[in-house]
């Protein structure tokens, strides 16, 4: 029997239901499988933790979380902190302090769902946008000063580092190179910001030069935004910047039918820290404790969670479960159903307890 360690953290608003459900569909496939058992431990850290303890995560966090082989989070955001606050003391404090430079996002139409492109067959639209996601425009430097006078300024730099880039380049590359389609698109905005971006294209000619096998092409942030409209099929993994591929794949999700879908990844390619896997949502203070939110991104982001921990049996056993209850049908409001987080995660569940045939 394998044990795999899984640090649960839900964080703010839906992420504390997503979680919870998260966690019933993965003890639900852990048991199917039966090779396999999950040890999770829970953070209560959020909003909440910093109202009652001036911050996020608890000052030895990254230590407490650092032994665990996952990290399976929620959301961040809440009405009572700011959001720079809630969102460098939590999420971006994981992702920057166990150098999870990876970020990785994919996008399908899954089954019974419809794209609101109403050209759009369900496989056009099959992509994986490679976020890097520890430095560009959330490197966290800049500063303000002569704060409240006619002078203030603020300034909010982007850094972009020949390491830094290189990395997601290889990474994106190595990535492309797995799926059947082999082709990456590099996303820019180099012909307006002409150092660090054009860096990103410099960088990327190199690195393509060892990737003999992955087709390529560029295009400008602007642009993509109307590609992935218009020409969704031409399109397989995207890699850009924080800040562009943060935008890109919100209107992925929504392509792909609902934000309550979409799963990501935090890595940290070379195993030296833990990683970290969440739905892409936020903590929707709009549906916060009603009982609707989508668990699908969560479930999705399971499934990434058990491929990361080395269970692709149980990946592809939850990835086939959550497909057959789309495929019937069964949606939350996002989707334009009626179903609750409830009722989605029981059909899960159950389909996950059905036999799987070989
Ligand atoms: N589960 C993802 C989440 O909680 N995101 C909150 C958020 O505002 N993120 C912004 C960002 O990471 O750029």
């Amino acid at each position: 029997m394998r044990h795999h360690r899984i640090a649960a953290i839900p964080g703010d608003g839906i992420g504390t239901e997503v979680i919870a459900a998260g966690l019933e569909v993965l003890a639900a496939v852990a048991s199917a499988q039966g090779d396999f058992d999950l040890d999770i431990t829970h953070f209560p850290w959020g909003s909440d933790y910093y109202l009652e303890h001036g911050r996020m995560m608890a000052d030895d966090g990254l230590d407490q979380l650092r032994g665990f082989d996952a990290i399976y989070f929620g959301a961040v955001g809440s009405r009572e902190v700011p959001d720079h606050v809630s969102l460098w003391g939590l999420r971006l404090a994981i992702c920057q302090g166990f150098d999870q430079y990876a970020n990785v996002r994919p996008t399908r139409i899954l089954p019974g769902i419809e794209s609101p492109l109403k050209l759009a067959r369900p496989e056009a639209i099959d992509w994986v946008i490679i976020r890097e996601n520890s430095e560009g425009e959330y490197s966290g430097q800049g500063g303000r000063s002569h704060r409240g006078h006619e002078s203030e300024v603020a300034t909010e730099v982007s850094i972009f580092t020949r390491t830094g880039v290189t990395r997601i380049m290889r990474f994106a590359f190595t990535l492309a190179r797995s799926r059947p389609r082999r082709h990456l698109t590099l996303i820019t905005k180099s012909n307006a910001q002409r150092h660090g971006m054009v860096l990103w294209d410099e960088i990327f000619q190199e690195v393509a030069a060892g990737f003999p096998d992955v087709s390529t092409d560029r295009e400008l942030v602007d642009a993509a935004t109307t590609r992935m409209v218009l020409k969704p099929g031409s399109l397989d993994v995207m890699v850009a910047t924080n800040l562009h591929a943060d935008i890109l794949s919100d209107l992925a999700a929504a392509l792909a039918g609902s934000l309550g879908i979409a799963p990501t990844a935090n890595l940290n390619p070379e195993h030296r820290f833990p990683s970290m896997f969440e739905p892409i949502h936020g903590s929707a203070f709009d549906i916060i404790g009603r009982g609707i939110a989508n668990p699908v991104a969560t479930f999705w982001t399971g499934a990434l969670l058990l491929e990361h921990l080395g269970e692709p049996r149980a990946a592809a056993r939850l990835m086939g479960a959550i497909e057959t209850v789309t495929a019937a049908r069964l949606f939350t409001p996002d989707l334009g159903g009626t179903a609750t987080t409830a009722e989605v995660t029981r059909a899960v569940v159950a389909a996950l307890r059905r036999p799987v045939h070989a």
